[in-house]
């Protein structure tokens, strides 16, 4: 269903050729059989990093920082990476991958069915949209660099008409083994169009704002992470990079606010953190870019509050990740106080920690920096279970779905709640409003 590359059409072509001229040829390998890669990305364990500083130097090497503790973090590297953290004094340690089961293609492993691959999230979006069409509307933003359809769903009520009503946006999986992201995305789909009509709470939010919500951005990442039958860790998007034999551009490395400004993102095509050639240089950063600008009508930004799902660490992350500062050019003190308080009563509700971002380690090119930076659309990251790598890190188990999926309700109600005035949060609403 996905455009092959043009690198693997050719070199199917060679082997069609290589077998017709040495006739009668042997069995050629099938061309999908996997290409000898270099070695994968796994988990490491670094003990020593404590600070936000040592954090950000750890990420300078290229690893993506998964886990931050006290003294120590957990990171995805390449084997050489490892070593380049290991370089810097710290103590580095593989930790066990995720368990592997046989062979399937394209889903998940039989004991993770719950989780929806990307043939079955299609399923749930046009069945809820079919079964509610007064409140749930399909659209596309776009398509992935492999050619797979970017979804949105808008919610509201009497959906067909643009209404004048604060609009809320929540993105999923822009990075590819969070797929716990995506049973987000089903719970919010299914809470805001079930409960409709029962739920007094729902039942405000779905008549007086309009929903968008992007159920994955990254689904050649998702759809990669699964292809055969064991997990990849993979992070990235599938967009092979200029020059060279690397796959993938980081997407929360790839907005165009302060892009690669910091030494939070990588300009390694290998490395995890990879910023790409340029600021949206993903096809799935631009038309999600694209369609979060064609929302400003009548010079007015319509979205006035996201959140993008990630996992894990159970976080509730707000601007700037670029820098330590909590002010600054673009963020005064009432918007950084209007962050970090409605921040906290999310926080309050799913048992998060709240902090800025950068309280973690420095990273430049995120969406967070950039739906606030340029869009000025309050926003937070979620960060969402397990707390740690014990609780099955990128990976845990489906029986953890709907209880972690739910958890979120109260903090996504909340949102909604102020979307009309975040600043109302602060008691500036007056000011304001
Ligand atoms: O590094 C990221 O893009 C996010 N973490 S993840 O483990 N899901 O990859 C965090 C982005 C928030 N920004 C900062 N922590 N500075
Ligand atoms: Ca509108
Ligand atoms: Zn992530």
């Amino acid at each position: 269903m996905h455009a092959r590359r043009p690198l693997a059409a050719a070199a199917s072509a060679a082997l069609l050729l290589t077998a017709l001229a040495a006739a009668p040829a042997a069995a050629a390998p099938a061309p999908d059989s996997p290409a000898p890669s270099a070695a994968a990305p796994g988990q490491y364990r670094v003990t020593g990093p404590d600070t936000a500083e040592e954090r950000t130097e750890v990420a300078a090497t290229g690893v993506a920082i998964d886990e931050v503790g006290d003294g120590s973090v957990v990171v995805t590297a390449l084997p050489g990476q490892a070593d380049a953290v290991a370089d810097l004094g710290h103590e580095v340690t593989p930790l066990p991958g995720p368990e592997q089961e046989g062979p399937s293609t394209l889903d998940f492993p039989p004991s993770d069915s719950g989780y929806h691959n990307y043939d079955e999230l299609t399923e749930v979006v046009d069945e809820v949209v079919a079964d509610n069409p007064d409140l749930a509307a399909k659209v596309s933003v776009g398509s992935s660099y492999e050619g797979r359809d970017l979804m949105a769903v808008k919610i509201t009520s009497d959906v067909g008409t643009d209404h004048d009503r604060p609009e809320v946006l929540f993105t999923h999986s822009q990075h590819a083994r969070e797929h716990l992201t995506v049973e987000m995305a089903v719970y919010l789909l299914r809470m805001f169009t079930e409960d409709y009509g029962t739920d007094p709470r729902v039942t405000e939010m779905v008549d007086t704002r309009e929903i968008w919500i992007l159920p994955n951005v990254n689904p050649d990442g998702s759809e990669h992470d699964i292809a055969d039958g064991s997990y990849e860790s993979w992070r990235k998007n599938r967009q092979p990079a200029p020059g060279g034999s690397a796959v993938g551009t980081d997407l929360n490395r790839n907005w165009d606010y302060n892009w690669g400004c910091c030494g939070g993102s990588s300009g390694s095509p290998s490395s995890q953190t990879y910023r790409g050639p340029s600021a949206e240089s993903a096809p799935e950063v631009s038309q999600v870019a694209d369609f979060v600008r064609s929302r400003v009508v009548g010079g007015e930004q319509q979205i006035t509050a996201a959140i993008d799902f990630h996992t894990y660490g159970e976080l509730v992350l707000w601007p700037y990740g670029y820098t330590y500062d909590e002010t600054g050019p673009g963020m005064s003190r009432d918007e950084y106080d209007t962050h970090a308080e409605l921040g906290r009563l999310m926080a309050g509700s799913n048992g998060y920690t709240p902090q800025q971002s950068s309280d973690l380690y420095i990273t430049d090119g995120t969406i967070n920096d950039w739906l606030w930076g340029d869009q000025r659309i309050f926003n937070y990251t979620f960060e969402m279970y397990p707390s740690g790598a014990g609780g099955g890190g990128f990976y845990p188990g489906d029986e953890i779905i709907d209880r972690e999926t739910d958890r979120n309700r109260e903090a996504v109600l909340d949102l909604l709640g102020y979307a009309d005035c975040p600043y109302r949060v602060i008691d500036k609403e007056d000011q304001y409003c």
